[in-house]
């Protein structure tokens, strides 16, 4: 039911190193028109850093791992968001489908993908249990055999509970080069991670292992190279999201939209540059497993 960019099959069948990439984030993370900049950057990353990219979603009835160029504009703001739950009735229904982290975890799966790479993963919202919204990203790390390269948590969850929830699912959370599970924007001031690793290759070592152990997904964490305090602007979005009863998958666009704005542009070029940062390192990640495979 999949359906494989040409590089990303032949990639994946001589155990080159893949790095998936999410369209959810294209669709809706960013502004209209900057999401598939920010896709073009986060592949030519991947491909610098010697890996293959294969950014996933559903167009036309098929779940898609490597997208030719024109297929990234597809996805704009009329995009389904697909988390894991999401993915059949995309594909039965023909419609456009970006998938979230855990939307492309479930392709990961299926396909035999072992790293991915985004900004933020969903987990517990603040104030949960009301509302009750957690995120289906967090069910599929437990569940699909991959690693995913953020920069933590999306900004406005509840961190600490988000993080308490990964320890529940058995899911490792690892730093590179920090002991802190960083808060998106910025470094510090986050849960201690469970494991800190110092690069690459020690990252796809503890990947490794957890998969010979039959363990599922991980979190590899890399802090933003350079923090900026929105804490307020944050408390401010969601106040105001609160006001317009929103609730649910449109909170995300709405709240990502509203720091943009609020802070002029700063979380926007933080958002982007720590994407890009993230591809680069699940690159290397993806190369250094593919290493370790071949001498074993
Ligand atoms: N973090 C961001 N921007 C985003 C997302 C996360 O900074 O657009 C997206 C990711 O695709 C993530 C999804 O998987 O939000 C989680 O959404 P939800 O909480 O509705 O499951
Ligand atoms: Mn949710």
């Amino acid at each position: 039911m999949i359906r494989f960019s040409e590089e990303v099959e032949d990639a994946l069948r001589h155990g080159q190193g893949v790095v998936a990439l999410e369209t959810t984030l294209v669709a809706h993370g960013f502004p209209a028109g900057e999401g598939v900049t920010v896709a073009f950057e986060s592949e030519q990353r991947v491909r610098e850093a010697g890996a293959v990219p294969a950014t996933t979603g559903v167009l036309d009835g098929e779940i898609r791992a490597g997208l030719d160029p024109a297929d990234f504009e597809r996805f704009d703001a009329a995009a389904r968001k697909a988390g894991p739950r999401d993915l059949a009735a995309c594909v039965a229904q023909g419609a456009v489908g970006a998938t979230t982290v855990g939307g492309t975890l479930a392709i990961c799966r299926t396909a035999g993908m072992r790293f991915m790479a985004t900004g933020g993963i969903g987990g517990v919202h603040r104030g949960f249990p009301s509302p009750p919204d957690v995120s289906g990203d967090l069910a599929e790390l437990a569940r699909a055999q991959a690693l995913v390269v953020s920069s933590g948590v999306k900004s406005f969850l509840d961190v600490a509970a988000t993080a308490e929830a990964l320890e529940t699912l058995g899911v490792p959370v690892l730093g590179y080069r920090t002991d802190e599970m960083p808060r998106f924007y910025s470094a510090e001031g986050g849960p201690r991670v469970s494991a800190r690793v110092e690069s690459a290759e020690e990252a796809a070592l503890v990947a490794r292992a957890h998969w010979e152990l039959g363990g599922g997904g991980l979190v590899l964490t890399r802090p933003p190279d350079r923090s900026i305090d929105v804490d307020t602007l944050i408390e401010a979005a969601l106040e105001e999201a609160r006001r317009r009863g929103l609730s649910g998958p449109p909170v995300t666009p709405f709240v990502l939209s509203y720091l943009h704005e609020a802070s002029e542009g700063r979380t926007l070029a933080a958002n982007r540059a720590l994407v890009a940062a993230n591809a680069t390192l699940a690159a290397e990640i993806a190369v250094a497993y593919a290493g370790l495979r071949q001498d074993s």
